[in-house]
């Protein structure tokens, strides 16, 4: 039974399953992309050509989500404090909509980081009336305020660290280490991320600083 990992260092969403791997001690292989974005040879297993893809037993598990069902199947129970499904049975609606909605935030936020750094500018008349890198960032800060109303005592389950909570944690961090946003303020994120970032799980998985060209 072989899992391995595609990804890239600093990717937010490839951290999720890197920090899962580490704090539930699966044996993964990582498998790091030196090329950015991924190559056109990549797109042969992720026609998305997005990081991470997870290979379990040469079965290319991608998106995010699928990469983390992918490992959390490997996993027998909660481990260090750490919760081992998404859902809790009795919560099942809101806890998979916090974590959909915690990606989807992260495509935002990706997609208006990429339009920044690639310089993006007008090339025509607006005809669609409102700039997407904008619209990207509001949709991002709104969703942080709804993420925020959902929180209590610095976590969105009460009892363990949840998949919620790493993954809301790994997009902030990745905010600050490759162009700061305003999460600053959220008592509840604050203290979610002072909680989660000294661990050794996120120590491990840092960013290296970034390269741009
Ligand atoms: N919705 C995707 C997002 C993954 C994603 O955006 N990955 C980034 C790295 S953080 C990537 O591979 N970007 C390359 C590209 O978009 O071409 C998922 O959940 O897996």
């Amino acid at each position: 039974m072989s899992l391995d990992l595609h990804y890239i260092d600093g990717s937010p969403f490839a951290r999720i399953v890197r920090i899962l791997a580490r704090e539930h001690g699966v044996v993964m292989r990582e498998i790091e992309l030196a090329e950015f974005p991924p190559s056109d040879s990549f797109l042969d297993i992720n026609p998305l050509g997005q990081v991470p893809v997870m290979m379990a037993d040469g079965v290319a598990h991608f998106p995010t989500r699928i990469a983390i069902d992918a490992l959390l199947a490997r996993v027998n129970g909660p481990a260090q404090g750490v919760a081992a499904t998404i859902a809790r049975p009795d919560h099942r609606t809101e806890d998979e909509q916090d974590l959909a909605v915690i990606l989807a935030m992260g495509d935002a936020l990706a997609a208006h980081h990429y339009a920044k750094w690639a310089g993006i500018g007008p090339v025509d008349r607006n005809r669609l009336g409102f700039d997407p890198a904008e619209r990207n960032m509001v949709r991002a800060l709104r969703t942080l305020d709804w993420l925020e109303r959902r929180m209590r005592n610095g976590a969105f389950q009460s009892g363990h660290v949840s998949v919620q909570d790493i993954a809301l944690a790994a997009f902030i961090l990745w905010s600050e280490s490759r162009g700061r946003i305003a999460w600053r303020g959220r008592a509840q994120m604050e203290r979610l991320v002072g909680a989660l970032e000294g661990r050794a799980s996120f120590a491990a998985t840092a960013p290296r600083p970034h390269q741009l060209k």
